[in-house]
């Protein structure tokens, strides 16, 4: 399975921690050393994905940042377009891109979900593409999941 990773350099103290979680998850789940690209902020996101999505090299994106609250509306734009990009191109391409961004009010929540005690949102974002490009290649070839309501 070959996964790709784009990383935003804003705020890079906590999206530095999400890449190294996410490539310590790739290693432990036994992935091929994912591509990692690199974009100025989260904004850029959605159009390194589109980038990737076209070279049909690789099973699943993997998008990682962070947006913090500040004072500005600048949160919700930022957030909006980066969320709706992402969105769009899964769709597009019909490939699983993974929005393993962090949106929190302030740093210590953002600490807290990049390798403090909330996890690391960048390993979670690893196992979901993991997750999804399976469902999709078994969907490809017929494979019938059985749900059991427990
Ligand atoms: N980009 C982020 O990744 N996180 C932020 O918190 C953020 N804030 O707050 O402004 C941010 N802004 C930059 C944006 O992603 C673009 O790089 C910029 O607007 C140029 O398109």
């Amino acid at each position: 399975m070959k996964i790709a990773i784009a990383v935003s350099e804003f705020n890079h103290l906590i999206t530095d921690k999400l890449l190294q979680g996410a490539l310590d998850e790739a290693e432990n789940q036994g992935i091929t050393t994912p591509f990692v690209v690199k974009v100025p902020g989260a904004v850029e996101l959605p159009f390194a994905a589109q980038q990737l999505a076209k070279t049909k090299k690789y099973d699943a994106i993997v998008l990682l940042g962070c947006v913090i609250r500040g004072q500005t509306d600048h949160y919700d734009y930022v957030c909006q377009q980066v969320s709706q990009g992402t969105q769009q191109v899964m769709m597009h391409y019909d490939l699983p891109v993974i929005f393993g961004v962090l949106t929190t009010h302030d740093k210590e929540q953002a600490l807290a979900r990049s390798g403090g005690e909330r996890g690391n949102k960048g390993a979670y974002a690893v196992n979901a593409a993991i997750e999804m490009a399976r469902l999709q290649a078994d969907l490809r070839v017929g494979k019938m999941y059985r749900y059991s309501a427990s």
